[in-house]
């Protein structure tokens, strides 16, 4: 049995329950690709598609949330999260960079996985960011 068929058929002989070695082998396998996806959504990040990191009001991901898309390139936050950002969450395999200052101006520096405090320097102090993954 080719490794397609048993993917294709895999659904169906989970139902029924497993119904020979190399299925349970296959199984698995299945598990273990699936893996570092569970991790993923453990750390609470957004698993739809093109997310890339969420941005929180306050430390801890508490307050106001705000989703960032793969690619985002914004170069001016907004009046409401204008220095704002307290805590971020950043997909696995994803960077957040963030600026200082409006057009990526002043400071810079770089995020990734989960961050509960952005630092004292950093607390409410961005204003303009992108991430990419
Ligand atoms: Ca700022």
């Amino acid at each position: 049995m080719s490794k397609r068929i048993i993917s294709a058929v895999l659904p169906v002989l989970t139902l029924i329950g497993p119904a020979c070695d190399e299925v349970e082998d296959a199984l698995a396998a299945e598990d273990a690709l699936a893996a570092p996806a569970a991790e993923a959504a453990d750390e609470g990040v957004s698993a739809r598609a093109g997310s890339c990191a969420t941005m929180y009001e306050h430390w801890h991901f508490e307050g106001e949330a705000k989703e960032v898309d793969a690619g985002a390139y914004v170069p001016w936050i907004g009046n409401l999260w204008n220095d704002v950002v307290s805590s971020v969450r950043v997909r696995s395999g994803c960077v957040l960079n963030v600026f200082e200052h409006v057009d990526f101006g002043g400071a810079q520096t770089s995020y990734q996985g989960s961050v509960p405090f952005v630092g004292e320097w950093w607390n409410d102090k961005v204003s303009a960011y992108t991430c990419e993954c």
